[in-house]
């Protein structure tokens, strides 16, 4: 073997939260592992989208790394929600802590990863040329790390500044006086266009589909609240490991189907008043029953009726080709509020497409607009965009690309039958953003380290899923989504905003605590072992 082939253990990719967690796991069994990191730091997901307004909207109390008391008590949050720079800082924090940077290859951006049936061990190559010969591979490549470049006619022609959110600069970006438009209405526009409607001169926001969007009450950390949680922390992580998305929320559990409208309607009210993704819960039947979901569609709509004091603009703003929850759910941060603003523009793209961009701007059937910068928040290629841009052949060199080209089957949303001694964290098949992810990692991370473990107490050198058993999970995964309101609605929870993207198999949605359960149950029986 060359010399400039590095051997360990464990070849981990990507330093986020997944793959910073499984670096300590592995170390933690005594295995060598190293993380391999396109960027040129650490902190993946918090590293990259570092645009203005950029926050988590799950709490920090709650999204945050539940391994290690220590943490947990030494870590102070500043915000109820965290901004990205503090999530940051708690990502470098925890390295720091752990000593984790001495195996962690920044600047790696692995391009592919071959099996060989002679050794049953992986090779993996870096853009750079490094080659990393492991005998597990664990994908921990983010559920939303690949862009998407939105096809905008005549983008290129543009002569303005564009940026996208998903690679925000380091550097200060100076908007003030700026004529700016942002494209995109997801999670990530509706956090950036509130942060700088202030400075910019003019703000057009250009909408193609409204989304729902619940108020986050973000403010300060509440001393008391913070010191309440901090010393009950073990019996929250562990009531919240049995909800539906590791988050501890104020949940309904009668189903609002036996509720009068009177009390629904109370009920509503409560939960938009504590604010935050719990909305989605405020009724456990809430994504599939009809009539709850409507009147749920309906609540939030007059909502935002109420907030925005233009009325037609209000009428754009509202989401109506689908119910609540359809989509992923937005928290705000003063969204409809800023477009009560005289510098803010909606440009409903429904209405009035654009034709194309100019040098100066873009054109819409209705108009030309002058613009100085372009802001793009278009989304990404979700759950299997970044392993598909990676070659990774397992047995008989049959690619992963090449096994998905109908959807990405998965055995336990963690692994690919073919593909031995292989594991994705936060991938298709798993709960992934379905919950409080930082948590559904660790989880996996957990589990991933039970079996490697377990292999190396009983002399199991490979593992690999069974073709019957990745079926079968497959079909489950499709029966869990029969009926919800996710799977009836186009997003990128389903694949479709990406061209010719399948939408199958790629998010469990029967909820945490069933998937937990499930892990257990299954064990190692649909796998082959040698
Ligand atoms: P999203 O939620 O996928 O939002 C992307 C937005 O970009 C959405 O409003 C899209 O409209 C819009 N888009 C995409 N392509 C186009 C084109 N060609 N023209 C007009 N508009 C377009 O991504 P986010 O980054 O906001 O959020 C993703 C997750 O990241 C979020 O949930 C957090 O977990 C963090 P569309 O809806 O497709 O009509």
């Amino acid at each position: 073997m060359s010399e400039s082939i590095s051997k360990c253990d464990v070849v981990i990719v990507g330093a986020g939260f997944a793959g910073l967690f499984a670096l300590y796991r592995m170390r933690s069994l005594g295995l060598s592992a190293i993380v391999l990191e396109q960027g040129t730091d650490i902190g993946g997901t918090w590293f990259w989208n570092r645009y203005p307004g950029a926050r988590c909207d799950v709490e920090s109390l709650q999204y945050s790394y539940s391994f290690s008391d220590e943490v947990q008590r030494e870590w102070s949050w500043s915000e109820k929600f965290a901004s990205q720079a503090e999530i940051l800082r708690y990502i470098n924090f925890v390295a720091d802590k752990f000593d984790l940077r001495g195996d962690i290859e920044l600047s790696a951006r692995v391009t592919s990863a071959d099996y060989h049936e002679s050794d049953s061990r992986w090779t993996v190559t870096t853009e750079a040329g490094q080659v990393f010969d492991a005998q597990f591979l664990i994908f921990a490549t983010g559920p939303l790390s690949v862009p998407l470049v939105p096809d905008v006619p005549g983008l290129d022609t543009f002569k303005g500044d564009v940026y996208r959110t998903s690679t925000w600069p380091k550097h200060d970006v100076d908007l003030r006086g700026k004529r700016v438009a942002v494209l995109g209405t997801g999670s990530s526009g509706i956090q950036v266009i509130p942060a700088i409607s202030g400075e910019v001169a003019e703000l057009f926001v250009l909408q193609r589909t409204p989304n729902y969007v619940v108020p986050g009450y973000n403010g300060p950390m509440d001393p008391a609240y913070e010191r309440d949680w901090k010393s009950h922390y073990a019996q929250r992580r562990a009531a919240a490991v049995r909800t539906r998305s590791n988050n501890l929320f104020a949940a309904g559990t009668i189903p609002g189907a036996q509720l009068s409208t009177e009390k629904r309607e109370r009920d509503l009210e409560a939960s938009w008043r504590i604010g935050g993704l719990g909305f989605n819960y405020v009724f456990p039947d809430l994504s599939t029953d009809a009539d709850v979901n409507k009147h749920a569609s309906d609540f939030v709509r007059r909502k935002i009726v109420e907030k925005v004091r233009d009325p037609e603009v209000a009428g754009r703003l509202l989401p109506t080709e689908y119910g609540f929850g359809g989509r992923r759910v937005c928290v705000d941060n003063g969204y409809y509020e800023t477009f009560n603003r005289d510098n803010v523009t909606l440009v409903d793209l429904r209405a009035e497409p654009i034709e194309t961009m100019t040098e100066y701007g873009f054109r819409t059937v209705a108009a030309d607009y002058r613009i100085d910068t372009l802001i793009l928040a278009a989304g990404f290629d979700a759950f299997t965009g970044a392993l598909a841009r990676i070659v990774i052949r397992g047995r008989h060199g049959i690619t992963l690309r090449d096994k998905w080209r109908d959807g990405p089957l998965n055995y336990l949303g963690m692994a690919v039958s073919g593909f031995p001694n292989m594991f994705m964290i936060a991938g298709p098949g798993g709960p992934s953003v379905l919950s409080n992810v930082v948590i559904s990692v660790e989880q996996q991370v957990e589990w991933i380290a039970g079996c490697l473990k377990f292999m190396g107490d009983s002399g199991v050198g490979l593992i690999d899923a069974r073709g019957e058993a990745e079926q079968k999970w497959c079909a489950h995964l499709s029966a869990l989504s029969a009926g919800k309101s996710i799977s009836k609605t186009k997003s990128w929870y389903t694949g479709a905003n990406v061209e010719g993207k399948s939408g199958r198999y790629l998010l469990y949605m029967g909820g945490t605590a069933n998937y937990l359960d499930e892990l257990r149950e299954h064990g190692y029986s649909g796998f082959d072992l040698a």
